[in-house]
């Protein structure tokens, strides 16, 4: 009886709108950040068809227009197969609540926030406390998804990879993703993108706090630190540093840190690992230098140490021993790591004479940054530090801005108005979508224009809502957030809701969890589109686990926008 009522209601509209049938709404979740770009995408109606004519943006409260224009023609995508159209508004619209009309047609409705990005901030930033190491999450700072503390590492075992013997301590830091393991690779990019915001915008990051533990330095460097500490653990006397610790397979979804009580080991010492980690603690010395000066010699001393032992072993790469099933991080190509850590210690105050063999590096075409290629950072480092580089950041800003450009390109022409294309759908899609943002971000400081911006902004919401699943991509965030992430404390705890803050991988066709075993899923990838081919459920490692280093890249893409709207002179401006 009410369908019948609500099909006959819905064709009445239908004929008196200048839109056919609802199309289908996605937008931003969360909250949008006040006077900033904000983009809504309209997907397909059921009867197939894209609005046309003339849309309104409606102040819900008080019934006035505030903004207006036409609907675009729909766009193509090749991560899709299909097209949608992306409504941009003006950088205008104060706090609020508005609604998206067309004719007398609601389309769908929104909110404006004064503080959405520092909110989204805090609470992406709170998913690293959330998955500390060695530590009891109280319910003072971690709420219903508070849990004793698991695995100490203070006996951890020497696996014969590493040629050695005996157990050693290697206690706190983050667990990796949703297993239990650390790994210093991608704690490498992870710290690396951290520690950049501290001393890009420290006047913003000395002051942005959240609850958390309390300590003397500000809240974001009090959280790297537990990272760090354990980091600085993982280094041999020689300087070289192992690859990871961590059991020999992953323990079961079901249990909670504590109960995971199996054997650690740390496995053979690499070149990446050493020099992801020469890169971090040449960067952590600058950071540390002025709030606390022992740590920051102490972090200078280890890096050194660890370049060094990169020179002496430049190519030792990671094989997985035979009775270790646990997260590789294997890399071969390792140009990329050597120029992050060089350009680091550069800045330290290495010389001319360290520095040339580097400057053929410099010059190469870019992506954005991924656990397995941070050459990217290096740019940004080398962008960010004119005063050392010289002539060498003319090479740097052209390379990021030719990259830049291939991204606001793809956000100004495609359905969904994101930078992602079919090619970058990998495992992991999410946090290359925010690695991309971060790009973007990069590129509108340092001389590219406010498509940068815009499309940096795009990325965000596609994360929060404005996608084809109408889902929120970071648990806890939004209406409709993932529900089910490949988490383990999320997964056993008695909590219904997931713990929140976590970026989720995103789609890709890899399937590597697609099959007919308990903890695999069903088979998502039926429409053949990367961009369809994700799924909300716990089994999903390939497409719905968390991770540190996408945490990272979110935090990045929306603390960069934090920075810009709040560094002195007021350097936030579309019109630029
Ligand atoms: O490098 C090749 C590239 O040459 C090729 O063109 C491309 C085609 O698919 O594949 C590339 O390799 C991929 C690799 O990541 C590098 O991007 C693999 O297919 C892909 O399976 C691999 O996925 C990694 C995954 O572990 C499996 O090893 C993810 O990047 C990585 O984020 C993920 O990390 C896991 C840890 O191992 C364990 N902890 C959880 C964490 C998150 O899922
Ligand atoms: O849970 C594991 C996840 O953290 C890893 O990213 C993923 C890929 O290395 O592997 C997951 O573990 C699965 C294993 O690889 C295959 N059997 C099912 C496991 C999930 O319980």
């Amino acid at each position: 009886m009410l369908g019948s009522v609500f099909i006959l209601f819905a064709t009445s509209t239908a004929l008196a709108a200048p839109v056919p049938a609802m199309p289908a709404y996605r937008a931003n979740q969360a909250n949008y950040q006040a006077f900033s770009p904000i983009h809504m995408v309209l997907g397909r109606s059921p009867a197939g068809g894209f609005p046309q004519g003339a849309w309104t943006v409606m102040d819900s409260a008080r019934g006035k227009i505030m903004a207006k224009g036409s609907f675009p023609a729909p766009r193509g995508w090749n991560a899709l197969h299909d097209s949608a159209v992306v409504i941009d508004l003006p950088p205008s619209l104060p706090a609020g609540s508005f609604r998206l009309e067309a004719g007398k047609t609601k389309l769908g409705t929104f909110r404006v926030s004064a503080t959405a990005d520092r909110d989204l901030f805090r609470i992406a930033m709170k998913a690293f406390y959330h998955n500390r190491s060695a530590t009891t999450t109280t319910p003072e700072f971690a709420g219903r998804w508070g849990r004793p503390a698991g695995h100490p590492d203070t006996l951890v075992r020497r696996h014969p990879s590493t040629g050695q013997a005996g157990t050693f301590s290697s206690p706190k830091g983050w667990y990796d993703a949703g297993d239990y393991g650390k790994y210093i690779v991608n704690s490498g990019i992870t710290c690396w993108t951290l520690l950049d915001l501290a001393e890009s915008h420290s006047a913003v990051f000395d002051t942005l706090s959240w609850p958390i533990p309390p300590g003397k330095e500000p809240a974001l460097l009090r959280e790297l630190r537990w990272n760090l500490d354990w980091m600085l653990s993982m280094q041999d006397r020689d300087g070289g540093v192992y690859h990871k610790l961590t059991t020999l397979r992953f323990n079961a979804m079901t249990e909670l840190p504590h109960q995971d009580v199996g054997d650690r080991f740390v496995v053979m010492k690499t070149t990446a690992a050493t020099l992801d980690f020469a890169a971090v603690f040449y960067k952590a010395a600058r950071v540390f230098a002025a709030k606390d000066s022992a740590y920051g010699v102490l972090c200078q001393a280890a890096a050194e140490r660890a370049w060094a032992w990169s020179v002496a072993h430049p190519s030792t790469i990671y094989h997985q021993p035979t009775d270790v099933r646990t997260g590789k991080y294997e890399d071969t190509v390792l140009s990329d790591e050597r120029l992050l850590a060089a350009v680091e210690r550069r800045i330290n105050g290495a010389g001319d004479d360290f520095w040339l063999p580097f400057r053929r590096l410099v010059d190469q075409p870019r992506k954005e940054a991924s656990w397995q290629d941070v050459g990217a950072l290096a740019i940004y480092a080398i962008v960010g530090h004119p005063e050392v580089f010289g002539a060498d950041t003319v090479a740097a800003s052209f390379r990021l801005l030719e990259r830049a450009r291939i991204l606001a390109d793809r956000a100004a022409s495609t359905a969904y108005g994101a930078s992602i294309d079919s090619t970058d759908f990998v495992w992991g899609s999410n946090a290359v979508l925010a690695n991309q943002g971060i790009l973007l971000l990069h590129a509108f400081r340092h001389g590219g224009d406010s498509s940068y911006l815009v499309a940096a902004r795009r990325d965000l919401g596609y994360l929060l809502g404005a996608n084809p699943f109408d889902s929120s991509f970071v648990t806890g965030v939004g209406a409709r957030p993932a529900r089910h992430p490949h988490h383990r404390p999320s997964v056993a705890d008695t909590v219904l809701s997931p713990v929140p803050g976590f970026l989720v991988g995103g789609g890709h066709l890899g399937g590597q969890d697609v099959g007919p075993n308990s903890w695999q899923c069903r088979d998502y990838r039926a429409s053949g589109a990367p961009a369809l081919s994700w799924t909300d459920q716990a089994c999903s490692y390939a497409t719905n686990e968390v991770a540190i280093n996408w945490n990272a890249a979110l935090v990045g893409l929306v603390g960069g926008l934090v920075a810009l709207r709040e560094c002195a002179g007021g350097c936030y401006s579309v019109t630029r």
